[in-house]
């Protein structure tokens, strides 16, 4: 079968990083060859460097349990292993978060379990991932499919518990208890809290990572899957089935986990999925009436959903998987799979790819345009000196000392300018040092110190309510401040660049001004989702309860990190906002001097005057040469993802 779409743009994206990864690394060669490197911009590129190495997609699938997530999982990405990869079956089966990926670190493919006994602890599972000592590791024979088969059954482990420990680790509940008729002696709970399986897939080795959920509805699901895990995927597919249509507990997943997602623009996007629909493929009937019925499910639950019905995918992952390990194209085309992996290539890779090139464009873009921009004040200063100099020759010693004269004037002026510039300088440090503090962690350290411990004091659903609305206020509090600094920051910044736009015509030049705008979105969709948590009969039901403390403290580490990567990004802009300017303000006090030194030469003798020129113009176009290259990383770093080639779209709308 011919390689599908998904594959092939992933690929494409994986070829345009390393293709970024050597512009970056030929660039920073460059830099040294030309004696224009600085150690913050070895520091910066070297930060790039590593973050579009370590850079991932991840696809996140959230739905009720038995929807068929893991079925989906494995007809679209591991279907080439001519079997059921991950176990999939009827009831609850995927027992614990699962991510599949590739950990390039790793000496051996791996699957790491991390035991559900850790729920006592106040470890985050994104803590424990650091040390890989406290997973239970196993080796995978990845040369063996059967092996592979027989090792992800791990994922769905339970074993069988005293009735007291279950309650312990808030898996089963004392009401539910008090209820049974008979009460059980033991409970059957997940053998795993969380699951990391690694192995070179083509695919995962391009970066992909998927996100398996068990049935999210479940009891002792963990916050920290839907308030970090899932947020930071680029796509998460909601899944619902066409057998059950959609119930209320996929109606509330929707509006708790779902509906969230749909709303950060930013991330590439959440996909929703009616799975199963080979339930509606009565062979007495005709295709027609097979479709129309189809299209009746899919109406009715957009209109459930709140959604438009042609962002719905009508499929049946079981049938497609059927169909891609029999090679049987006609099953494959009527399962519907195609046409939603044309959105996962279509759509969520070039949106991560739009946000992975925002963050090269705005922390490598300006250094090269630095660069750039005294590039261009060299090759300026040596055409108005062959200028000059052509304007001298079989001129007068008079015509030359006027010359000198008005450079000499020139270059006081702007040596006036360029102390202006340092004073102007040294009030916006003053500035950027408030900008920093304001955003600083140490009160809001102390916001979350106060909420933890107040939390633990007032532990009824009012008491919580009142939390989280200081908690909030206070963050909104900070933000405040925050911004004020911003703008007054920002203004400083502006006035300079706007002074030595005019006065000296570095038109070229625009400052970066810093924005809080993304941070402050951030935390009002967090407010959104602690007030949808808060007013959910979840937390009432649950009041003291796994679920709502460790609602919280993801919530509050949440918060935290949001201004974490503010203040990082604060004071990465604080120290490079002024680069820009202050590389051109220096170059272009050396080329003053440089002319006059040369005028004072020519001076001294004439007869140096045909070599200058000579010499001038080998510069001029070696200068031309070397802002070719630097134009070349700029355009490299600007382009955007190749659409896929218009033969594969058709293969794909055609088979
Ligand atoms: N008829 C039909 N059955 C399907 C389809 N996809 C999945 N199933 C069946 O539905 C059941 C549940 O599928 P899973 O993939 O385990 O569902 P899940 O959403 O991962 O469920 P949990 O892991 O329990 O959360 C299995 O018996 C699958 O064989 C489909 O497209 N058509
Ligand atoms: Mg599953």
């Amino acid at each position: 079968m011919a390689k599908d779409q998904f594959t092939e743009q992933l690929e494409a994206y994986s070829r345009w990083k390393e293709d970024i990864i050597s512009h970056i690394k030929a660039y920073r060669e460059w830099l040294s060859e030309h004696d224009m490197s600085t150690p913050e911009d070895d520091l910066r590129m070297y930060e790039i460097l590593d973050a579009l190495d370590s850079d991932h997609i991840t696809i996140g699938f959230a739905a009720e349990f038995s929807r068929g997530k893991t079925e989906l999982i494995n007809s679209i990405f591991f279907a080439n292993y001519q079997r059921r990869l991950l176990p999939s079956s009827a009831g609850r089966t995927t027992m614990c978060p699962t991510e599949l990926f590739y950990d390039a670190k790793a000496e051996k493919p791996y699957i790491r379990m991390l035991p559900i006994e850790t729920r006592l602890e106040d470890t985050s599972i994104s803590e424990y991932k650091q040390d890989a000592n406290n997973w239970i590791n196993t080796d995978l024979d990845v040369d063996s499919p059967e092996h592979m088969v027989e090792a992800f059954k791990e994922i769905v482990k339970t074993k069988s518990v005293p009735v007291e420990s279950a309650i312990q680790l808030e898996l089963y509940s004392t009401e539910e208890f008090e209820q049974c008729e008979i009460p059980p002696v033991s409970i059957e709970i997940p053998m795993w809290r969380h699951v990391m399986i690694s192995f070179p897939h083509p695919l995962l080795k391009q970066g992909l990572v998927i996100l398996d959920t068990p049935g999210l509805n479940a009891m002792g699901s963990e916050p920290e899957l839907t308030m970090d895990m899932l947020p930071n995927a680029q796509a998460v597919i909601f899944v619902l089935a066409a057998d059950t249509g959609a119930t209320k507990t996929d109606m509330e997943i929707w509006r708790q986990h779902a509906q969230a997602f749909r709303e950060n623009k930013e991330n590439g996007g959440l996909i929703v999925v009616l799975n199963k629909i080979d339930t509606l493929w009565d062979e007495l009937q005709d295709e027609a009436t097979i479709n129309a019925s189809i299209q009746e499910q899919v109406d009715k639950t957009a209109e459930m959903l709140n959604i438009e019905a042609s962002t719905i995918y009508p499929v049946s992952a079981q049938k497609g998987l059927l169909a891609r390990v029999k090679g049987n194209e006609e099953l494959l085309e009527k399962s519907g799979l195609l046409a939603l992996e044309a959105t996962l290539s279509d759509d969520v890779l070039p949106a991560k790819q739009h946000l992975v090139r925002e963050n090269i464009v705005s922390r490598i873009g300006s250094m090269v345009e630095t660069t750039r921009g005294v590039l261009v004040e060299r090759h300026e200063a040596v055409q108005q000196q062959l200028d000059e100099l052509r304007s001298l020759s079989g001129k007068s010693a008079d015509v030359l000392m006027e010359t000198m004269q008005k450079l000499r004037t020139e270059q006081s002026i702007y040596q006036k300018d360029v102390e202006n510039f340092q004073t102007s300088r040294h009030v916006l440090k003053r500035q950027l040092v408030s900008l920093i503090e304001a955003l600083g962690l140490d009160s809001l350290d102390h916001l979350i110190t106060k909420t933890r411990t107040d939390m633990v004091d007032s532990w009824t659903t009012h008491g919580l309510k009142n939390n989280m609305k200081r908690f909030f206020e206070g963050t909104r509090d900070n933000m405040t401040q925050v911004n004020y600094q911003v703008e007054k920051s920002n203004g400083i910044v502006q006035s300079i660049y706007d002074r030595f736009r005019d006065e000296h015509g570095f038109t070229d030049l625009n400052p970066t001004l810093f924005t809080t705008a993304r941070y402050s979105r951030e935390l009002d969709q967090l407010y959104k989702k602690a007030a949808d948590f808060r007013d959910s009969s979840m937390t009432v039901m649950t009041e003291q309860s796994f679920v709502v403390k460790k609602f919280i403290v993801s919530l509050v580490s949440h918060a935290r990190n949001i201004f974490f990567r503010a203040n990082q990004d604060a004071e990465d802009w604080a120290g490079n906002v002024m680069r820009p300017l202050a590389a051109r303000i220096k170059e272009r006090k050396i080329q003053l001097e440089k002319r006059l030194a040369n005028l004072q030469k020519i001076k001294n003798s004439r007869e140096k005057l045909t070599d200058n020129i000579a010499d001038l113009e080998n510069q001029s176009e070696e200068l031309m040469a070397q802002l070719d290259t630097i134009n070349g990383v700029l355009e490299a770093v600007n382009t955007p993802l190749p659409p896929l080639q218009a033969t594969n779209q058709k293969a794909v709308a055609a088979s």
